[in-house]
């Protein structure tokens, strides 16, 4: 069942309205912060280089400082006093938010005990979806994003090395149907619970670029809200490191084509896992936790 606004209760849909990456008319006004308390991956992308910030929300080449959800509690104490017009919370990284998914959540379950209007975000890879989607609902996470890059398996092939779940490690084609399984039970449980979910889409050129398509139709029909497909920046020292950077150009062809289909964000950043402020104006270096006057 495609998004249906009138389907979601009004104190999300208000939350909506404050997140600067959901609705675009807002993001010169209410600004983001992104905790940095998930440093652990469950998968290989062949984009990534592991010793920067997941690739699938940010761009290479940066590198946060990991917090744990105790500092990460003052940070947001801290940047909540300087930032008055911070809505936002999401934890997208460095690594997989579920990955390290006791770390997200006692993160946001503190800040939710100090502050009840700030809206919480999180971005995954969806693979531990199936088990922690009922308590992202019930910790009160109303904004997910997934990275999801392929349906068909030949083609996710190419773009993940390898997928550890449940103690066991798949490669090839058996990784990329287990991924994508995931992934879509993942967001159809969501969507049905109303979490409005936003699918980023990395496009790699001469790999998905020509299935980009079919992956917005299937994510439409399963209800999401929207769809943010983000160039390739190859990661020195990863597998695509010499492959070509999509354009912006191409990138907007598709987001045209695809936006026949469900809303195109055209506005993302690819911000980094300690991003801090206006999405246009990122201040993480001025709130390193090793410059908070606290702390000294
Ligand atoms: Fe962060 Fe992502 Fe939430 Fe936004 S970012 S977890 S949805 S609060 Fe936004 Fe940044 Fe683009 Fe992400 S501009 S990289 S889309
Ligand atoms: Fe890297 Fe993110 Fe992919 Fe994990 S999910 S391998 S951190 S890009």
């Amino acid at each position: 069942s495609n998004f249906c606004p009138g389907s979601i209760p009004a104190h999300i849909l208000e939350q909506t309205r404050k997140h600067p990456c959901y609705s675009v008319e807002v993001h010169h006004q209410f600004a983001r912060m992104h905790l940095p308390v998930a440093p652990g991956c469950n998968i290989q992308c062949n984009y990534c280089n592991r010793k920067f910030d997941c690739v699938n929300e940010s761009r290479p080449g940066v590198t946060s400082e990991v917090l744990t959800p105790a500092l990460a509690f003052e940070k947001f104490r801290w940047v909540k006093e300087k930032i008055g017009e911070l809505t936002v919370v999401g934890i997208a990284g460095p690594g997989d938010a579920l990955a390290d998914w006791q770390y997200t959540r006692q993160t946001i379950e503190r800040i939710k005990a100090v502050d009840d209007s700030i809206v919480f975000c999180l971005s995954t890879n969806g693979l531990l979806l199936p088990e922690y989607a009922q308590e992202i609902v019930d910790v009160g996470i109303h904004h997910v994003t997934v990275t999801m890059n392929a349906l068909d398996p030949e083609i996710g092939a190419q773009i993940y090395k390898f997928v550890s779940y449940q103690g066991k490690r798949y490669q090839g084609v058996a990784a990329a149907e287990l991924l994508c399984r995931n992934q879509l039970a993942g967001i159809q449980y969501l969507t049905e619970r109303n979490v409005l979910v936003k699918v980023n889409i990395v496009m790699v050129k001469g790999i998905n670029d020509r299935h980009i398509p079919d992956v917005v139709k299937k994510v439409k029909a399963l209800g999401v809200f929207i769809t943010n497909i983000m160039p390739l920046i190859p990661a020195p020292g990863s597998a695509f490191e010499h492959f070509a950077q999509t354009s912006m150009k191409e990138i907007n062809e598709m987001r045209n084509l695809c936006e026949l289909d469900i809303q195109q964000m055209r506005h993302c950043k690819q911000c980094r896992a300690d991003a801090v402020g206006l999405l246009n104006e990122d201040r993480s270096s001025e709130f390193r936790m090793c410059n908070n006057p606290d702390n000294q």
